[in-house]
C-alpha cells in the first residue's frame, strides 16, 4: 500500500526541497502534506532551542478577506476584539461558529483596511467564512492568495532573517510584520511562529519561487548551522502550544482551550457565536487544557495517538501529546480535562498503550 499522490492532496512550493532536506516523515494538514520529522526528533529539539531551524509550514493555508467591508467582516468572524488592531500586526485569534465552538485558531494578518489574512489551522476554514460573508452581504471577496510561509525558528532566527532583509526586521514585535522582498521574492516578513524559542516566518507571495526562498534561507542560516524541521512536538507541549485538530476534540470551545485571554464577549460589535460565548464564559468552561506530568522515567511508545485520562476508573478527559522533556525533567503531556476533576486534582491516571499510569495535572505552560 503506499499513499497515491494527487490533487486532492497538495504539494507545498518547499515540498521537494523539505524532501530534499531529509523529511522522513509527514501528515495530511489542510488538505496538504505537513512535513512531521527529519528523522531525529531530539537533535531538532536541540536546534530549535539553541540554534535555527527552518519549517515547511505553506499548510498553514491563508483565507483572505479583501474589499471594502473586510474590517467589518472579519471582526464578525473573530471571537477577538479587533478595533486597536493595525496594518502591519498580527493576532492570534479564535475563531467560532454559532455555539461558540472553536472552529480554528488562526493567526490574523491586517496588511491594511481592506486586505485581512486568516493563517489558518488544520479546518476548512475558507468554506465557512465564504458562507457568513456572502449571507451577510459584506462587500469583500473570501479566497485563498498564494501565500506559503516558511518558518525560521530558535534563537539565532534574528541574525539570519536579519542578515537577508536587513535590520529594520529586529525592531519587528511579536505578529507584526512588514511586506519586503529578498532580492526579487516577494515575502511578508513576520515574527511569529508555534514555539515559544522567538522566529519568523516568511509568507512567500509566489509559489513559484519556493525552490529559491529556501534556498537563500539554507545559504543564510549556514554561518548559524541552519537545519531542517517542523513544527515541534516536544517544544509545543513544554510550552503548551495549542494543536487545533489534535488537542480540540468536537465541540472543543476557546474558554476549554486556554484561549480565554483572546475572548472578548463585551465589545461592541456581533460576531459570530458571540451569545453562545457569553453563556459558556458565564457557565465556566465544562473542561479545561492543562498539563501532565506522568510518574515514568521516560515513555516509549510513538506521539500522536490520543490516550484516555481516568479517575476512579472513569473517562474524565484524553491526553493529545505527551513527551519526554529533559527541559522539565519528566514525562510531560497535554490534556482536556473536566473542569471539576481539575480543580480537584491533582491526581489522574492515563490509559496509555504500555499500561496504565499515575499522572499529576499542572497548569500550562511548562516552561
Ligand atoms: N503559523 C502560521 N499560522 C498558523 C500557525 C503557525 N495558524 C494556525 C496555528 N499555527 C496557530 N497556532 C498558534 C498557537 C500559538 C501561537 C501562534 C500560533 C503563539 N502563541 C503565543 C503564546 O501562546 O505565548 C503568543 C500569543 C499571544 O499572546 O498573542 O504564538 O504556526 N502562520
Amino acid at each position: 500500500m503506499r499513499l497515491v499522490q494527487s490533487p486532492r492532496i497538495r504539494e507545498s512550493c518547499f515540498y521537494e526541497r523539505s524532501i530534499a532536506a531529509g523529511a522522513d516523515s509527514a501528515g495530511p494538514y489542510n488538505g496538504m502534506i505537513l512535513p512531521y520529522s527529519y528523522g531525529d526528533p531530539v537533535a531538532e529539539h536541540q536546534r530549535l532551542m539553541h540554534g535555527v531551524a527552518m519549517w515547511d509550514v505553506a499548510a498553514e493555508r491563508q483565507v483572505e478577506v479583501a474589499g471594502p467591508d473586510a474590517a467589518a467582516c472579519v471582526q464578525y468572524l473573530t471571537a477577538r476584539d479587533l478595533s486597536t488592531m493595525k496594518d502591519g500586526q498580527g493576532k492570534y485569534v479564535a475563531v467560532c461558529n454559532h455555539a461558540g465552538e472553536l472552529l480554528n485558531d488562526p493567526v490574523l494578518l491586517k496588511l491594511n483596511d481592506e486586505q485581512f489574512w486568516f493563517s489558518i489551522a488544520d479546518s476548512d476554514y475558507l468554506m465557512f467564512a465564504q458562507a457568513i460573508a456572502g449571507e451577510r452581504g459584506f462587500d469583500v471577496v473570501v479566497s485563498e492568495p498564494d501565500v506559503s510561509p516558511l518558518a525560521v525558528q530558535g534563537p539565532m532566527a534574528e541574525d539570519v532573517v536579519a542578515s537577508m532583509f536587513g535590520d529594520e526586521v529586529r525592531a519587528l514585535k511579536y505578529f507584526w510584520f512588514l511586506e519586503m522582498e529578498f532580492e526579487d521574492i516577494p515575502v511578508v516578513v513576520c515574527r511569529s511562529g508555534w514555539s515559544k524559542q522567538g522566529g519568523f516566518e516568511l509568507f512567500l507571495r509566489d509559489g513559484s519561487r519556493g525552490a529559491d526562498l529556501w534556498d537563500a534561507v539554507a545559504e543564510a542560516g549556514a554561518p548559524y548551522d541552519i537545519g531542517p524541521g517542523a513544527p515541534n512536538g516536544i517544544e509545543r507541549i513544554e510550552s503548551g502550544l495549542l494543536s487545533y485538530g489534535g488537542d480540540t476534540t468536537d465541540g472543543s470551545n476557546p474558554f476549554e482551550c486556554g484561549m480565554e485571554r483572546y475572548v472578548q464577549v463585551d465589545i461592541e460589535p456581533d460576531f459570530v457565536g458571540k451569545a453562545a460565548l457569553q453563556r459558556i464564559k458565564a457557565e465556566g468552561p465544562a473542561r479545561l487544557f492543562v498539563g501532565l506530568v506522568l510518574a515514568e522515567e521516560a515513555i516509549d511508545w510513538p506521539m500522536g495517538h490520543r490516550e484516555e485520562v481516568l479517575l476512579d476508573g472513569r473517562v474524565v478527559g484524553t491526553m493529545s501529546g505527551v513527551a519526554n522533556s529533559t527541559r522539565v525533567g519528566a514525562v510531560i503531556g497535554v490534556a482536556q480535562i473536566e473542569t471539576p476533576v481539575v480543580e480537584a486534582g491533582p491526581t489522574v491516571e492515563v490509559c496509555t498503550p504500555a499500561g496504565l499510569m499515575s499522572a499529576e495535572i499542572r497548569r500550562l505552560p511548562f516552561c
